[in-house]
């Protein structure tokens, strides 16, 4: 044992009083062991977070118009888009679950990796060298950018819209930096990180080099040992998943999601499942979707104005789908019927090379009221216009007369009370 004991070295003299000196820090607990299994936790989580945020970004297929997402200068950092599929039809359900569950079941354990390094936030002098300075600055993305992520992103899920321009500008970009840092921090502590977790159970000395600058070397007596507090900490982030996930899986799970801010129950019924907007809500006025409303469906040079009577006297398919929303929640499989849009392009002219649509809802402005389909879900037999919901005509929450139902898509492409489809025009 005193073979590997180093010297202490000689106690910088002028250290300010506080935070700067390592003694004031006396958690027995801090060292390389806890914050090492806390960093590894964060390294699968975060690495998972960041894939399913562009496999979720690429669903709005963004690099298709302007009206699905416009992030200025998305083009460079979107170099990965691709055309979103339509099979698996529950890719984007599972995906934004795991992407929303996790980022949530992971704050505690953010936090408390934050609180295991906060010794080093005071590290004195803060900068030591160029070297020293850079690590440091990289640090600030990391803490910045993690810190920003996982607020951006659960305020949203809260349906706090309190951002300064849109969700998806902030939290793209935010966790392109927030990645940036990571990796570069990974790079430099994985080692570390693995050697502390394999070797280092026995408590290393304050002030040796593998310390870490987290040990203290004034301990208090512990109050719960460090397996106790990983346990603290796995037990926030399971209570979390289980007040959580529900609204994920959604049906009856639903109502043990005592943290979704839409409410437990959404209802019985035909129609009893999640509603995102009400039609009041969003300003629908029963005019828009009474006896008067038409559905307008227009191709290169040709169009088609439609009652509901007649569209309803059009061949009928089913589809059992999702609402999947990007806060997370989701429904399980409903049983949509309505028309295909391939047979309402065929009216217009359109063969069996149909290509993107831009569908229009009667609600005014917001950003849903409009949205662009790519040729492949167009084209999926799956993708309807619906006008029935599980044997019932749709309420009028659900988007009555008409809406539109994609295989796989977020549910923001789900327009509700749709009015106008137009088939290959540039977006
Ligand atoms: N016109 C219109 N369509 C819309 C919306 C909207 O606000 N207006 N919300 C969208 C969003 S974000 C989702 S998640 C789904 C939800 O559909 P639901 O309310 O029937 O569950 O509708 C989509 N279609
Ligand atoms: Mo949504």
């Amino acid at each position: 044992m005193s073979e590997g004991k180093r010297e202490r070295p000689e106690r910088r003299p002028r250290l300010p009083p506080g935070p700067t000196r390592p003694e004031f820090w006396r958690s027995p607990l801090r060292g390389p062991w806890l914050t090492a299994v806390f960093g590894l936790v964060l390294l699968a989580g975060v690495t998972l977070l960041f894939v399913t945020g562009l496999l979720s970004y690429a669903a709005y297929n963004p690099d298709l118009s302007a009206v699905n997402d416009q992030t200025p200068d998305k083009g460079w950092l979107g170099f990965y888009l691709f055309s979103w599929p339509t099979s698996p039809y529950w890719l984007y359900r599972v995906n934004q679950g795991v992407h929303v569950v996790l980022g949530v079941v992971l704050v505690p354990v953010l936090l408390a990796k934050l609180w295991s390094v906060i010794p080093k936030l005071f590290e004195w002098p803060p900068v030591r060298s160029v070297g020293h300075g850079i690590e440091r600055l990289s640090l600030l993305l990391l803490v910045g950018g993690a810190g920003f992520e996982f607020a951006t992103g659960i305020l949203n899920v809260q349906l706090h819209y309190i951002f300064p321009g849109s969700f998806y500008v902030l939290h793209f970009y935010g966790a392109w930096v927030f990645i940036g840092a990571f990796v570069v921090h990974v790079a430099s502590r994985l080692p570390r990180a693995v050697r502390a977790v394999r070797y280092a159970r026995a408590r290393p000395e304050a002030g040796t080099e593998e310390a870490a600058g987290l040990v203290s070397p004034r301990p208090a007596p512990p109050t719960i040992s460090r397996r106790g507090a990983l346990g603290m900490v796995a037990l926030g982030s399971l209570a979390l998943l289980a007040v959580t996930a529900g609204q994920s899986v959604g049906g009856r799970w639903r109502r043990t999601a005592l943290l979704a801010p839409h409410g437990q129950d959404p209802g019985s019924g035909p129609n009893g499942f999640q509603i995102n907007k009400t039609a009041a809500s969003v300003g629908i006025r029963p005019s828009d979707i009474g006896p008067a409303w038409r559905l307008t469906v227009r191709g290169p040079g040709r169009q088609v104005i439609l009652t509901r009577g007649e569209l309803l006297a059009m061949e009928q398919h089913e589809a059992a789908l999702p609402i999947a929303c990007v806060e997370g929640w989701s429904t399980p499989d409903q049983l949509w019927s309505g028309v295909r849009l391939t047979d309402l392009a065929a009216l217009v002219g359109q063969g069996t090379d149909t290509p993107q649509a831009r569908v229009e809802s009667v609600q005014r402005g917001g950003p849903f009221s409009s949205v662009v389909l790519r040729d492949n879900q167009v084209r999926d037999p799956r993708s309807l216009l619906a006008v029935r919901v599980n044997g019932a005509v749709l309420s009028e929450d659900h988007g009555y007369p008409a809406r539109v139902i994609v295989p796989g898509a977020p549910g923001v492409h789900n327009t509700k009370w749709v009015t106008r489809l137009t088939f290959g025009e540039p977006a």
